[in-house]
């Protein structure tokens, strides 16, 4: 019904338009052309100036309609410490072409206005000024080159990197089709080094696991950023170019595959602070979800966002990813929540090349455990320690590389203690012949004796015992159970 309508009244409009021709075609046949023509074009010129007051009105009212919209006004100032800045400079800029675009906007106009076709009327024609052709070269040059300067001022203040010395925090954001890899250093505060060579299925980002660095570094779901901190962003792509932007920040780089790029901000504001900002506008103050009247006010419902602003696939709104700015104490503890993605996804798997050695960290903890585990058989009841990381090759005595790192906490406490005797016990699952069983835990026993003397621990404070698989610790019935009952003990038998 509606397009009907419309659609009558258009055709009505141009009935009109052709009667109001054929009108004025007959009064100019009446009148005389020129007469006519001189009518027409006065018109015209109150149009033009009609349309000038209309337009400029129309282009103020909505700019101060939607203010509360914009980036950098009102709601929309800036949550980093640069982000003032470039605001700023946006609005002298603004100024500066909004003063020059309304003048030449009134000009252009009122000088159609004021100069339509009259008969007799003459044209002034000038060949040449050298005073207006100094004037209007030298204004626009001095104020290019004050917005210039001021330009190139704040790009070197915004884009300069870390200087020798400053406290500041390292993350990197790597973007793909369709998403953002985050990465945090982890509590070594340095980001371990990639090769796009070692990019697989289980190691995303290229990681280089021989470099130490990595060991702790973890990747985030979310954008975790504490406040008050520099922090230097490195940013680079995998597949095609994104951009990595955070507008609230008023911070935008390119994600270049290949070519890593950094930007260095300062969040000053936490989301929680921010939802403050918006709440005393009531264009934050709608329901969040249009079509539910009783979902949180708009500005309750605020989060930062990360969003990649080049057009990278139709999948491209997909890299949204929501950003927290919080307290430092509430990022320490989100940090120390997260786990590094090496220990828990590549450490002593097939693809881990550092099988062989622990890292320090790993050292520390597990000699802890040992220790604990000593005391508990030396003043308890129960007298035997099961050694959780001495492993043999499949099938042989051949200690592991890993091995020896428990067997030294093990050497250690001989030396402290001087009165403690132990003897060793190898045990196996019930796979295989009971007799070789037998024989195998008995070598494997008789390996860790061996290591144990090689690391000076006297042989008469000694003694190793093969069980086979007579001492199950738990039914031979799963994988899980039977890599528990393949185990090398040692029980105290004098301290
Ligand atoms: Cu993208």
């Amino acid at each position: 019904m509606t397009a009907l309508l419309v659609f009558l009244s258009l055709i009505l409009i141009a009935v009109i338009a052709i009667q109001i021709g054929k009108v004025t075609e007959l009064a100019a046949k009446i009148r005389g052309e020129e007469e006519m023509q001189e009518i027409i074009n006065g018109r015209q010129g109150i149009y033009m100036f009609v349309f000038m007051i209309a337009f400029l009105v129309l282009t103020a009212y909505t700019g101060a309609l939607y203010k509360n919209y914009y980036l950098g006004y009102g709601p929309m100032t800036a949550a980093s410490a640069h982000g003032g800045k470039i605001d700023a400079m946006f609005n002298v800029t603004l100024i500066i072409c909004g003063i020059v675009f309304v003048i030449t906007q009134i000009l252009l106009f009122y000088y159609a206005w004021k100069y339509s076709g009259r008969r007799n009327a003459k044209a002034r024609f000038i060949s040449h000024d050298n005073k207006l052709e100094i004037i209007w070269t030298m204004i626009p040059a001095i104020v290019m080159a004050f917005l210039v300067v001021r330009g190139l001022d704040a790009w070197n203040e915004i884009m300069a990197d870390i200087q020798p010395g400053e406290d500041y925090m390292e993350i990197e954001a790597t973007g793909f089709q369709f998403g953002w890899a985050l990465r945090y250093p982890g509590p070594d505060g340095k980001l371990g080094t990639k090769n796009f060579r070692l990019i697989s299925g289980a190691n995303p980002l290229g990681q280089d696991w021989t470099d130490e660095k990595n060991v702790d570094d973890f990747h985030a779901d979310e954008l975790v950023l504490p406040k008050g901190k520099k922090i230097r962003v490195r940013i680079t792509s995998k597949d095609v170019l994104h951009n990595f932007y955070l507008p609230h920040f008023r911070v935008k780089m390119d994600a270049i595959p290949g070519i890593p790029t950094y930007f260095v901000f300062e969040p000053q504001k936490t989301n929680e602070e921010f939802r403050e900002q918006l709440r005393n506008y009531p264009e934050y103050q709608v329901p969040s979800d249009p079509k539910d009247p009783n979902s949180k006010p708009k500005w309750e419902a605020f989060d930062y966002e990360l969003a990649c602003a080049e057009l990278c696939g139709n999948s491209h709104f997909a890299m949204r990813k929501t950003v927290r700015i919080v307290e430092p104490d509430a990022y320490e503890m989100w940090a120390a929540q997260q786990k590094s993605y090496y220990l828990s996804n590549i450490r002593f798997k097939d693809e881990d090349p550092n099988k062989e050695k622990l890292f320090s960290s790993e050292i520390e903890t597990r000699k802890e455990e040992f220790i604990e585990a000593l005391d508990t058989a030396l003043t308890t009841a129960k007298k035997t320690v099961q050694f959780s990381y001495v492993t043999f090759a499949t099938g042989s005595e051949k200690l592991t590389g890993v091995s020896r790192y428990e067997l030294d906490n093990l050497v250690e406490a001989m030396k402290e203690k001087k009165g403690l005797k132990i003897q060793l016990a190898g045990h196996t699952d019930d796979i295989g012949e009971d007799a070789q069983n037998l024989a195998l835990s008995q070598k494997r026993a008789d390996a860790v004796m061996k290591y144990l003397v090689s690391k000076g621990v006297d042989a008469s404070r000694l003694s190793a015992k093969g069980f086979g698989e007579s001492q199950p610790v738990a039914a031979n019935d799963s994988d899980d159970n039977r890599a528990q009952n393949r185990r090398t003990e040692f029980r105290v038998v004098g301290q």
